[in-house]
């Protein structure tokens, strides 16, 4: 497994920018690259993305130099381990509300002596052809970065446990699921809303991990990096709407 720099950006504190990708463009993801993104998540939880494909834009992300990234949709070892098989540089999971979630992620996604992830010689080991499965394993438990999610009620309730697993790299804060969860869908600005993820960032940058969330623009991803947070996602569908509407928009202003 070749060297993280991302996650070397994030450990010394540096602020990242990436987006969401949830359909098949190995293009998209090259373009994302030479245009300046650092990451890009492979969105497996709302979408219909499956490691086969997921695997040709890692080849992709690795050609422009861009961080790869696998959103999966579920905390099942098995379910993990195909998509960290083809190559992915870090793993986010939605929807994890306590401790024991966390500790399942950390089994899934570390080898032993940390974890329990099934070793085989996959493309992410260079299918076994350079170096030792020795020194792979040792490199992919230290360059792999683990995102877990805060997006409940239950996960907010839960926030200070989970924090005190240290393999967890990331901690990313989803404004629409927990929005929706504490009654107030889709309303980010809203008090209640408002207050828990400055709460929640607050909590997650004192534990020592990075704090991420939705930066749907550039505005917004330096407001909030002004805020403490680190480690910011746009999605590829919006960024491509928002500069299809700019260009018909500027091109018919006469
Ligand atoms: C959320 O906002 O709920 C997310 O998970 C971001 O994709
Ligand atoms: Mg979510």
């Amino acid at each position: 497994m070749r060297q993280n720099s991302l996650k070397a950006r994030l450990k010394a504190g540096q602020p990242v920018l990436g987006a969401f990708i949830n359909f098949n463009s190995p293009t998209a993801v090259e373009v994302c690259g030479i245009a300046g993104l650092d990451f890009i998540i492979f969105d497996g939880e709302h979408g219909p993305l499956d490691p086969e494909t997921c695997e040709h834009m890692i080849r992709a992300a690795e050609v422009a130099g861009i961080t790869p990234i696998i959103r999966v949709a579920q905390n099942v070892q098995q379910v993990i381990l195909r998509y960290l098989d083809i190559g992915a540089m870090g793993v986010q999971l939605p929807m994890t509300n306590t401790l024991a979630d966390i500790q399942a992620a950390v089994q899934a996604v570390k080898y032993l002596p940390i974890g329990r992830r099934g070793l085989a010689g996959v493309r992410a080991a260079d299918y076994g052809l350079r170096g030792s499965f020795a020194s792979y394993v040792k490199q992919a438990n230290e360059e792999m970065l683990l995102i877990t999610h805060v997006e409940t009620v239950e996960g907010v309730r839960n926030v200070k446990e989970m924090l005190s697993v240290p393999e967890v790299d990331v901690v990313f804060i989803g404004p629409t699921d927990l929005s929706n969860s504490l009654g107030y869908p889709g309303q980010f600005d809203h008090p209640v809303v408002a207050e828990t993820i400055e709460r929640v960032k607050n909590e997650i940058i004192a534990s020592g991990k990075a704090a991420g969330t939705i930066a749907r623009d550039g505005a917004a991803a330096k407001a909030l990096i002004a805020r403490g947070f680190t480690y910011l996602a746009s999605g590829v569908t919006g960024l491509l709407a928002s500069a299809v509407r700019q260009y018909v928009a500027t091109g018919r202003s006469q």
